[in-house]
Parts: C-alpha cells; sequence; structure tokens
C-alpha cells in the first residue's frame, strides 16, 4: 500500500449536520423529506411542511453542534481523510442570493481548520443529494439551464474561500443516479406535479435525461472554474457503482449485462473522464424516444471539464437475466435478480467483496484515471448493549473482506488513492430516512424520530479500524 493512502470515512452534509435552520440556512430538497421504514417509503413535501410528518434529516446526527467532537474521534481513529458535503443552503440559502452567507462559510472554515489540527484531509463533495427548494420550486431544479449559473456562483464562492484547505473536491455525489427514475427528486431537483413518494414517481426520461446533461455540463464547468483559480485542486466526479452479472452463460444474459453496465454505470463517468457520451447513447436515446438538446459549446465545454479522478460508491451487486420470470432483490439504488452465491444484509444488499475487485479493475482499465472508494460498507440495526459498548463483528467483517479485495486490486495494477467507507459516523439513512439503519464507526444515541441524547460511543469496529490505518492496511 503507497503510504499516503487516503484512509478514512465518508458522511454527507444533510444526513449528518441537522441544524438546518441555524445561522440563516435555507431549506433544501432533502429537508423536505419525511421519514420511512424499509417498507413505507420516504415521502417528499416540496412545497411546505405537513403536520404529524417528522423530518428527519433536519436533525439528523447534529454535527452541526458536535463537529468538535465527531472531528477528534475521527482523528483518534487516525483518519488520513475525511469525506463530507457542504450544505448549498448554508451558502446560498435559496440559490439565488448575489452575495454569500458569511456564517454558514465561517463554519466549513472550523469544521477543515480542526480537520487539518487533527491531521485529516478534507474531501469535499459539493452537492450531495441536495440543493435550495427554492431553485427545485422556480427551475424544476437541473431541468432549468438557469441552475448552472446558480451552482457555478456557488462553486466559485467555494473554490476561492478554501482552495488552500481543501485540495480534494467532488462535483455531485452519484450523478449517474439521474439514469434512474429514483433520482428526479433526490439528485436532479425535479418534482413532478403529484410526486408524493420515491417508487410512485412520475417519470419522465425525456427531462430527466436533459436535466442530467444540464448537471453534467454545470460540473465540467466547476472543474475549470476550480482549475482555473488553483491549478492544484484535484477535481472529481462520483458515481454509485451498481455492477451486475449476468444470470447464467445465456449469451443475451451477458448482452442485457452489458447494456446495463454502459446505460448505467458508464453513462456519466464517460462523458466526465472521456469528455464525450458513449456511442452507445444515439441507439440508448432512440429507443427511448428522447432527443436531448446539446449545444457544440456544451460540446466543448464537456470536452474541456473532464475530471482528475474517478470516485465511486460500491455497495453490493446483483444478476441480469434476459427471462422476466425471476423474483428481484433490493439494492443500493437499483433492484435485480438475486446471486445464488451470495448473502444479503437485512435490507436485502446482496454481500459482494469480490465484485469491489472486478469492478475496480473494470474502471481502471477502462479510463486509467486515479480511484477512490468513497463509500463502501454495511447499514445493520446495532445495538447499545447493557455493557455500554456496540459490538458490531458483521461490520467488521464486511469491511475486512472488502478491504481485502481491493488491496488485490491494487496488486492487480489499479491505482487507488484511498478508502472512506460509509460512514464515518452514524447519520441519517439516504433512503428510508432512519436512524436506525446504521453504518457508523460511531454509534450516535438518537432513535428514528431524533430522541435521544446524542452521544457518542465507539463502537467495536471503531478499535478495529484504527488499528487498520495504523498498520497501513496490513493488519485486518
Ligand atoms: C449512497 C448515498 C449515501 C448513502 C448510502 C447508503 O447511495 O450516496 O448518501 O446514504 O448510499 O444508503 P442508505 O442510506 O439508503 O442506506
Amino acid at each position: 500500500m503507497r503510504t499516503d493512502f487516503l484512509w478514512g470515512g465518508a458522511t454527507a452534509a444533510n444526513q449528518v449536520e441537522g441544524g438546518f435552520d441555524a445561522d440563516g440556512k435555507g431549506l433544501s430538497c432533502a429537508d423536505l423529506l419525511s421519514n420511512g421504514t424499509r417498507e413505507v417509503p420516504r415521502q417528499i413535501t416540496p412545497h411546505q411542511s405537513e403536520e404529524g410528518l417528522y423530518y428527519p434529516n433536519r436533525i439528523a446526527s447534529d454535527f452541526y453542534h458536535h463537529y468538535e467532537e465527531d472531528i477528534r474521534l475521527m482523528g483518534e481513529m487516525g483518519f488520513k481523510c475525511y469525506r463530507m458535503s457542504i450544505a448549498w443552503t448554508r451558502i446560498f440559502p435559496t440559490g439565488e442570493e448575489e452575495t454569500p452567507n458569511e456564517a454558514g462559510l465561517a463554519f466549513y472554515d472550523r469544521v477543515f481548520d480542526l480537520l487539518h489540527e487533527q491531521g485529516i484531509e478534507p474531501m469535499v463533495t459539493i452537492s450531495h443529494y441536495e440543493m435550495p427548494i427554492h431553485l427545485v420550486n422556480k427551475y424544476n431544479g437541473w431541468a432549468s439551464r438557469e441552475t448552472i449559473d446558480h451552482f457555478l456562483r456557488y462553486c466559485r464562492v467555494l473554490f476561492e474561500r478554501y482552495h488552500t484547505k481543501v485540495r480534494y473536491w467532488l462535483t455531485f455525489n452519484e450523478i449517474n443516479c439521474g439514469t434512474l427514475a429514483l433520482g428526479n427528486y433526490m439528485s436532479l431537483g425535479i418534482v413532478h406535479e403529484g410526486t408524493r413518494y420515491f417508487t410512485k414517481q412520475i417519470d419522465d426520461p425525456q427531462l430527466r435525461y436533459q436535466a442530467l446533461h444540464h448537471q453534467m455540463v454545470a460540473s465540467a464547468l466547476a472543474v475549470q472554474v476550480g482549475h482555473a483559480i488553483d491549478a492544484d485542486l484535484q477535481i472529481g466526479c462520483m458515481i454509485a457503482m451498481m455492477p451486475t452479472y449476468p444470470l447464467t452463460c445465456h449469451p443475451k444474459d451477458l448482452l442485457k449485462c452489458q447494456k446495463q453496465w454502459q446505460e448505467i454505470n458508464y453513462y456519466c463517468t464517460d462523458v466526465m473522464v472521456r469528455g464525450s457520451y458513449g456511442a452507445y447513447t444515439k441507439r440508448m436515446w432512440a429507443d427511448m424516444g428522447i432527443t436531448l438538446s446539446i449545444s457544440d459549446q456544451d460540446r466543448q465545454t464537456l470536452k474541456d471539464g473532464t475530471v482528475d479522478y474517478i470516485a465511486i460508491s460500491y455497495y453490493q451487486t446483483n444478476c441480469v437475466s434476459h427471462e422476466d420470470d425471476h423474483s428481484m432483490i433490493g439494492g443500493n439504488l437499483l433492484a435485480g435478480v438475486a446471486n445464488p452465491y451470495l448473502k444479503a444484509s437485512e435490507w436485502g444488499w446482496q454481500i459482494d467483496p469480490d465484485g469491489l475487485r472486478y469492478t475496480l479493475k473494470e474502471l481502471y482499465d477502462r479510463y486509467q484515471r486515479p480511484l477512490m472508494i468513497v463509500e463502501n460498507g454495511l447499514g445493520a440495526f446495532d445495538q447499545l448493549e447493557s455493557d455500554g459498548c456496540v459490538h458490531d463483528p458483521y461490520r467488521i467483517d464486511y469491511l475486512r473482506q472488502h478491504i481485502r479485495c481491493m488491496k488485490e486490486a491494487i496488486a492487480d495494477g489499479v491505482d487507488v488513492m484511498g478508502y472512506t467507507p460509509w460512514s464515518a459516523i452514524d447519520i441519517i439513512s439516504a433512503s428510508t430516512g432512519e436512524m436506525a439503519k446504521r453504518y457508523g464507526f460511531i454509534y450516535v444515541d438518537s432513535d428514528d424520530h431524533g430522541n435521544g441524547s446524542f452521544r457518542r460511543i465507539r463502537k467495536d469496529s471503531f478499535y478495529w479500524y484504527a488499528n487498520v490505518i495504523a498498520s497501513n492496511g496490513e493488519e485486518l
């Protein structure tokens, strides 16, 4: 392992910070998601709060008021890197102000300063599943080109203010989520009249893919703005890897699988790393009956704004079959056919460490860019035991197996910059809004409704991971 390997952990502002209206912060789309469960999807209330609903992201883990303690705990684990995001609405409460909110900027100054004091390099996602609700309501989020300018104003402020404190940046979290209908609200800020639930979302692929195009143009422009302000900045893209295997060796299974890799896993990286849409998109769009408006200027922008590195989230894999009669199993963002060789988490996500090695090798062969694993982990119902501890051997086991496979991929020649598992500390689940679906090394004493002391407790995995980092991945 390289000695500068970026070991650490990850979170996202809307899932960890809370303080949703503190110090001038505006409302973001994540603040208007109700809580859900494994069975009941979260509800979207884009225009106002509804009586009787609980909005878990508004309190989250209350990092906003606990960041000092939290960052010191990360320091104690020996983190070299903390992947976090900035809440757009702390900086521009509606997204349209001419000048930024100084109190919001000052908060992140304090966070970055403390991280450096602890020897931790920040890696910042500029937008992680959130945008000002004002931009959602006024422009339908990324469906409008106007949003590009508002995003760029925000990026310019961040790069100018923080370029000496933050070297590593990611433009959007899991941008390829926009290739799926569930990306409408969560990552594209699109609300259709009548949209109520994630699972019942009305979908207009023409609008969604056009919005995704605007988002990728915005990302490419942000890369250029960042590099112009400081040539040393490393600005990457972030993709949710949703790897699939053909269920059988039937050639049609393989063809379907290949199509899914192109259209879901590679759709955005082809643009953001190679600088243009893949050859397969022509037929893909035609089959969907959509026509994108892409100007010559857009094409040039995409070419001129390619990224420095590729960050991925990796949780699980599924199978695909050309036959329709298979029952489906859940997944991070995408359901698939069950793999008879894999076990699943309590949320039905199939655990597949070898799939991580395979995925890293595929990505590196295709793009030859440094890779960063910025999300990987196990959501579980942890218990605070009577001995005052949280014993999570299942999480240690999951992470150990994935780190082993990552090391194999590195030995296979893949350039991996670092590993920041999900999540540094317990946070609100993005898909269900639960606190009980825990991923952290640090337990947060709070339930699904924000009741609790918010006390921080080191889990068994905390001590295990500290030793992994101290031995640079030797002792697993
Ligand atoms: C990724 C998101 C994260 C995160 C994670 C786990 O897709 O980038 O924000 O939450 O998945 O998912 P969940 O919280 O739904 O269990």
